[in-house]
């Protein structure tokens, strides 16, 4: 309760000053513990969890998969899905799994409007499948499967509909409603829901076989569907229009080095964030991990290189976004042998790289810690604790300061991680890393520029170093830096 009257105390002098974030300004109903004031925008509960996913699977798979399309026309017949075996969903999600990924979303309807699970909304369905194994409804296998495993389900659904004969008219809109309801109904908790953009266009529509343009904005009233969402599945993050998360503005699994989780309606002309953005939006990267989103007869011979897939990870996750990164099933309902060998071969780059956290329960020494009546409530130290709920932080006004660390003895150092404690909103504008030489700091050259951190930045150096102590040096920030992790590989 204290919280909320605090926060609700900080927000309104936000607001009264132009929204300009001046904290010596603000007041403060925190008192001894010195609880330093959010920087707003901040992000929602369900916008937490959402960062803390940090990487997950996409699927692909329904008629596309059996026709070598990437996009079918919406005239498929129902028994073009046509599985060689049994779905192998524990295999997907074991697989998927082993990589580190925390959820899987898949494509429940892509745009040819074939439904994967027994929906009542449309025939167009495989309730209606009469093939050996595609009698399926795949949502209810994975999301199972998905919870005895321990990994959160997501669904995507295409708002755009090729097949259904009432799309582009009033009557697709309810019916579309209705199939975000029974997902939302039938299959568990979602923890994300994804919202392509690609609307509209030439497609069968019922035998029509014509062209439907709409205007996304309003077709959809979407207003009302993402209320009914969020009755039914209050955690339910929704991906696009705005709402919780959105897309990174690429398919290719890059955000901006400097990436801000604050949006201010793409004003900087890309989807990574404003400094000064009005609203918490953070982006989302989605990748494939070879050449098309569904599984192809060329796919397996074109996969991304385990390398590649690193790379993915470490512009993304590494750059304050989430990854969803595809592995998509073949015709025999599994994910094919050199997709899991690829998947394998990431898992062994991404244990080497960060298998071991060097700085893990080391000591920490800050050049200045923020004072509170709780006994290390803002210590260095809370950056090694491995507890992103802690955090070092410094007094207002301070917007500069160094946090060293001592490893202990001397190691190879390549990697550096780093996180804020983004519930009081993102700061840091620019950091610099340093490594000790046995007599001197020496500053790092790293890969890449070291501007924002936000939920977590990994900055590679440019060559390995052999150092027993690093330091971590917040040189610019929009108020007091709060910096919860930072981790040494
Ligand atoms: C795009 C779609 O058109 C692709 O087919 C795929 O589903 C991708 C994730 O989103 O916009």
């Amino acid at each position: 309760m204290k919280r909320r009257v605090f926060l609700a105390c900080a927000a309104f002098m936000i607001f009264a000053m132009g929204g300009k974030a001046q904290s010596s300004q603000l007041c403060d109903v925190s008192s001894s513990e010195n609880i330093p004031q959010p920087v707003f925008p901040v992000p929602s509960e369900v916008q937490i969890a959402w960062h803390n996913m940090e990487f997950y699977a996409f699927i692909h798979y329904g008629i596309n998969t059996y026709t070598n399309k990437e996009w079918g026309y919406g005239d498929e017949s129902i028994n073009t899905f046509n599985p060689t075996a049994e779905l192998d969903v524990e295999q997907w999600v074991t697989e998927i799994k082993n990589i580190g990924c925390k959820g899987i979303i898949i494509t429940c309807k892509h745009h040819d409007g074939f439904c994967t699970w027994f929906t009542e909304t449309t025939e167009h369905s495989t309730k209606n499948n009469t093939t050996t194994y595609g009698h399926v409804d795949i949502p209810a296998l994975l999301s199972a499967e998905c919870r005895r495993q321990g990994l959160k389900f997501g669904a995507y659904i295409s708002p755009w509909d090729r097949n259904h004969a009432e799309y582009g008219r009033a009557g697709y809109v309810q019916t579309f409603r209705n199939q975000i309801r029974e997902l939302c109904t039938n299959y568990g908790d979602i923890f994300e829901m994804w919202f392509d953009g690609a609307n509209g266009g030439d497609g069968y529509y019922g035998g029509a076989r014509e062209t439907r343009s709409i205007d996304a904005n309003t077709y959809y009233d979407f207003n009302t569907t993402f209320k009914m969402i969020k009755e039914l599945q209050p955690d339910c993050a929704i991906w696009g229009w705005q709402q919780d998360c959105q897309w990174v503005g690429n398919e290719e699994g890059w955000a901006g080095e400097t990436s801000w989780s604050i949006y201010n309606n793409g004003a900087n002309g890309n989807e990574y964030g404003d400094e000064d953005g009005w609203r918490w939006l953070p982006s989302e990267c989605d990748a494939k991990n070879g050449p098309g989103w569904f599984a192809s007869t060329t796919s397996d011979s074109n996969l991304k290189t385990a390398q590649q897939l690193f790379n993915i990870y470490m512009t993304s996750v590494g750059r304050n976004s989430n990854l969803i990164l595809n592995f998509p099933p073949g015709r025999d309902g599994r994910l094919s042998d050199a997709t899991v060998t690829r998947m394998r071969e990431f898992k062994t780059l991404l244990d080497r790289a960060f298998g071991t956290d060097l700085a893990s329960g080391k000591s920490a020494t800050a050049s200045a810690e923020r004072s509170s009546s709780v006994s290390g409530k803002f210590a260095a130290s809370n950056v090694t604790d491995g507890n992103d709920d802690t955090y070092w932080a410094l007094e207002d006004g301070q917007t500069s300061g160094t946090v060293d660390i001592d490893l202990g003895s001397t190691q190879t150092v390549n990697y550096i991680r780093l996180g804020e404690y983004i519930r009081l909103g993102q700061r840091v504008k620019s950091f610099e890393i340093y490594t000790w030489s046995g007599s001197a700091w020496q500053k790092a050259s790293t890969t890449e520029e070291t501007t924002t951190i936000g939920h977590k930045r990994i900055i590679k150096l440019s060559s390995p170093v052999s150092t027993s102590k690093v330091r971590v040096s917040i040189t610019d920030s929009k108020v007091c830096p709060l910096i919860s992790r930072i981790s040494v590989y």
